[in-house]
């Protein structure tokens, strides 16, 4: 039982620890296609599944996607290939 919890602790603080070295990045995705009340939420999906991802706001009238994500865990081109793998090809917004 102690060991359990001791075990918990450790895995705990390493948690703290990561996420306190983590940065947290937001880019502003252009996604081609979208041009059903579907594609929207086809697109958050495919987003929000990657790892380190934390938020999507997807706007099919905008065409944007902003992605919120931990730049450890993913990175832009992670992303870009999510929505492209999905069927909407993006890029990031300039
Ligand atoms: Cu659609």
């Amino acid at each position: 039982m102690k060991m359990k919890l001791a075990a918990l602790l450790l895995l705990t603080a390493t948690a703290f620890a990561g996420s306190a070295m983590a940065a947290e990045r937001t880019v502003t995705l252009k996604v081609e296609g979208m041009n059903c009340v579907l594609c929207a939420p086809t697109v958050k999906m495919s987003l929000a599944k990657v790892a380190g991802v934390t938020r999507v706001e997807v706007s099919a009238a905008k065409e944007t996607a902003i992605v919120t994500f931990e730049d450890t865990k993913t990175d832009v081109n992670a992303l870009t290939a999510a929505t492209r793998n999905a069927g909407y090809p993006s890029h990031p917004a300039p």
